[in-house]
């Protein structure tokens, strides 16, 4: 199998590889095993000899490093948490039901896996570099080449230095206890918990402190939220929104949609996420399509980074179709918002709308 990834895996794209595992496979598991965690690449997958690897940490700093592997893992104390990684193009699927996506997969709820990553702290890199603490942006640099970025370049992005300065940053060389595979950014990768995917830059090799976010494409054009009117072909440099903290999502991972049931008692599961720093303060199912809602069971987080599941039993009525709907709520009391309708931009980012599965339960 490609990149030591499950048979069953959606795969969007074979070259540059690009997949995202069935509903059912995240159903019930808090951390994501190796062989499901989706992948998204926007350019061919590099191979790095960890030998000869070298972080090079520049740009606003007094003390410039060149770090090799082994110093970047003996020279800072090490940490691990269990953090949910979300692509900003999760659910993409559900936009583009509503209007054409064109040159952009549709990607279902699978685009969001979580594993426990281990590594050290990416402020204390930057402490060591004598990082000015004035500098406002710190921006990443990976060696994969993007044909889709234009002009083509180097994978790369930017965080705001007040999260780049919070614990819960990493360069991690670990997944779930295990060498970080190549496919998912070997030697070491940045993990930035609460962002969106795309800031968790694999393969890293540059660090540089700077006043102003990356001018990379996909921090100053892509990974932006365009206005339904806009076209992403004539779309430049600052356009939209940039996205940074992941938007309060969830989504049904079982039953599956388009399941045959047998009716009567059913367990629906699935996962929210809250990013930023928010949390997931309940989950709502509902049967008649938002009618009534009944609240659903949520699992403690294993870790305030870490997506969290939830079930609900219902019974579901015989020889019917059912639309099982779910919307998470977070801390702020903010909640999902009901469609993908009202969410639409030209590059489908973003669908946090209620999730929707229809499942048919057969004749008693
Ligand atoms: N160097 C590099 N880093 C990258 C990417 C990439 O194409 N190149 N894709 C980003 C995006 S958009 C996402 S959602 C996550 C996905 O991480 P994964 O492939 O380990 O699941 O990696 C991010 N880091
Ligand atoms: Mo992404």
């Amino acid at each position: 199998m490609a990149w030591g990834k499950r048979a069953d895996m959606i795969v969007h794209e074979a070259d540059p590889y690009n997949a995202e595992p069935p509903r059912s496979a995240l159903a019930g598991t808090q951390v994501t095993g190796e062989d499901t965690f989706y992948v998204r690449n926007h350019g061919p997958v590099p191979d790095v000899d960890p030998a000869r690897w070298r972080l090079h940490v520049h740009g606003r700093v007094s003390a410039p490093l060149e770090l090799s592997l082994d110093e970047l893992t003996s020279r800072f104390p090490q940490h691990e948490l269990t953090a949910t990684l979300q692509c900003a193009g999760n659910r993409r699927a559900g936009m583009a039901e509503v209007a054409a996506i064109p040159g952009e997969a549709h990607w279902g709820p699978g685009a969001t896996s979580t594993a426990v990553w281990t590594g050290v702290r990416l402020a204390d890199v930057l402490h060591a570099a004598g990082a000015d603490p004035g500098a406002g942006h710190v921006c990443f640099e990976a060696p994969d080449v993007s044909q889709s970025a234009d002009p083509p370049q180097h994978f790369g992005g930017s965080i705001p230095a007040a999260k780049a300065y919070a614990d819960e940053v990493l360069l991690a060389w670990q997944m779930n206890h295990a060498w970080l595979p190549q496919v998912h950014g070997a030697p070491v990768r940045v993990v930035v918990p609460g962002y969106i995917g795309a800031r968790s830059v694999k393969w890293v090799d540059r660090i540089t402190v700077a006043d102003h976010p990356s001018d990379n494409y996909f921090q100053a054009t892509a990974y932006r939220l365009l206005p339904p009117e806009a076209d992403p072909a004539v779309a430049t440099h600052g356009d939209g929104l940039s996205l940074g903290p992941v938007a309060l999502n969830s989504d049904i991972l079982s039953p599956d949609d388009g399941a045959h049931l047998r009716g009567g008692h059913t367990v629906v599961s699935g996962y929210a996420f809250a990013g930023g720093d928010r949390t997931v303060a309940r989950v709502d199912v509902s049967l008649d399509e938002g009618t009534s809602w009944h609240q659903a069971h949520l699992t403690p987080a294993a870790d305030p980074w870490s997506w969290q599941h939830w079930q609900l039993a219902c019974d579901l009525p015989p020889a019917r179709s059912v639309t099982i709907t779910a919307r998470a709520w977070d801390d702020t009391a903010a909640a999902q918002p009901e469609s993908a309708a009202q969410l639409w931009n030209p590059k489908g980012y973003v669908n946090n709308a209620w999730a929707r599965v229809t499942v048919v339960t057969d004749p008693v």
